[in-house]
């Protein structure tokens, strides 16, 4: 029989990856939308034919239930929440009624409609913050460091909780930051390699950045997909941290997306301080050695490899927009 799964933030890059490789797997896949007064839907117009869409909103329990009683998924993969972490100071309140309070609902949506659903959280390395201890990993000690990070810490833990209370298949990938052509323009990966493509197209000259010396583990976020479903294939429910193991700075980000253009950064780079951020996290690097052993999972893309596909989809989009006479910008 074939299998439905439910993926909250669809219309997000993780959401749109992990749509292809389930409906590769056969799935039907029910993908929850938010009414917005335009649709957002760029990420998945290439396989809108083959999702099945519903309105619904992490906010809103009742539409969580509906979507459950209707659709009966056997998984739920829940993606959705304020992701970007400068945005969790301006709007903590929000950011906790999304990213964390929103986890209960969906668990209660589940626990109330049916049980045996499998459930994927979306955790993040933010709850590591100021690091306890290098590498992290699934027993490093959190410590985040903003409200992003708090938030998400509830979420980790609630999702535990509902395992050991209500005995629900719920598990929680922890995940060290992944990029793609399809991440959000303010995350620093794809700010970097737009921007830098629009320098080397003669379209701007500057770039305002903020801490150059934060290092992160980056990886991509079409291997990472990959992991979230391998977690609810398990025998038992368990959390697994997902990274790479390779730290870089956003120093060697920059020399290494301008590099690939023939630029140096540094003829176009400047601080501006308001994108430094109240409280940063410094230095974050995975041991997925636990997903390894347990998932047979292993990152396919490496960090220049990474770099290069965003730096070159970048340059392709702008020059097919040059070339087709539409204005240079993301649409
Ligand atoms: P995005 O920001 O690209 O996508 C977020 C998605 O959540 C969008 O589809 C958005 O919908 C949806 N959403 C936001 N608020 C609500 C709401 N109230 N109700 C319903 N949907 C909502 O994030 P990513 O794809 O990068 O990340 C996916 C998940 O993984 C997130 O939970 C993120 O915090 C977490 N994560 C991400 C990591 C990364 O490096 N990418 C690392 C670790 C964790 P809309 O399009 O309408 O805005
Ligand atoms: P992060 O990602 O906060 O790790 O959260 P982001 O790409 O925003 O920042 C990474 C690091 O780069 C530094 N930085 C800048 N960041 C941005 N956005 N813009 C800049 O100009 C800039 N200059 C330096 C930041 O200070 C930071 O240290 C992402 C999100 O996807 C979360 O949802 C996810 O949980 C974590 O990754 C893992």
């Amino acid at each position: 029989m074939q299998r439905t799964a439910l993926i909250t933030g669809v219309t997000g890059q993780d959401g749109s990856y992990l749509a292809e490789l389930l409906l590769d797997e056969g799935y039907r896949v029910v993908g929850m939308v938010r009414r917005g007064s335009s649709p957002n839907y760029h990420r998945i117009e290439h396989i809108m034919d083959r999702l099945v869409l519903e309105q619904g909103d992490l906010l809103d329990q009742v539409s969580l239930i509906q979507i459950l009683r209707r659709h009966r998924p056997q998984e739920v993969y829940n993606l959705a929440a304020m992701s970007f972490v400068p945005t969790s100071w301006e709007q903590p309140v929000l950011t906790a009624e999304f990213t964390a309070v929103g986890v209960t609902r969906v668990l209660d949506a589940i626990r109330m409609v049916d049980p045996t659903i499998r459930v994927y959280q979306a955790s993040s390395s933010e709850m590591f913050g100021k690091v306890q201890e290098v590498p992290q990993r699934e027993t490093t000690p959190f410590y985040p460091r903003s409200p992003y990070g708090v938030a998400k810490v509830y979420g980790h833990w609630i999702t535990i909780n509902y395992r050991e209370s209500y005995d629900l298949f719920a598990v929680s990938g922890i995940l060290f930051n992944h990029e793609s052509p399809r991440r959000g323009l303010e995350f620093v990966t794809r700010k970097v390699t737009y921007n830098a493509a629009r320098i080397k197209l003669g379209l701007q000259d500057r770039l305002p950045m903020g801490n150059l010396d934060a290092k992160r583990d980056w990886g991509f976020a079409g291997d990472y997909v990959r992991a979230m479903w391998l977690m609810l294939q398990q025998d038992k429910p368990d959390d697994f941290v997902v990274a790479t193991g390779e730290q870089h700075s956003v120093r060697e980000l920059l020399e290494a997306a301008f590099g690939h253009l023939g630029l140096d950064y540094q003829d176009h780079v400047y601080t501006d301080p308001q994108f430094l951020r109240p409280a940063d996290v410094y230095e974050l690097v995975g041991d997925a050695s636990k997903a390894r052993r347990v998932l047979g999972w292993e990152p396919q893309v490496s960090f220049h490899e990474l770099v290069e596909m965003m730096v070159e989809h970048d340059l392709k989009m702008l020059e097919e927009k040059i070339a087709t006479g539409r204005p240079p910008t993301i649409d």
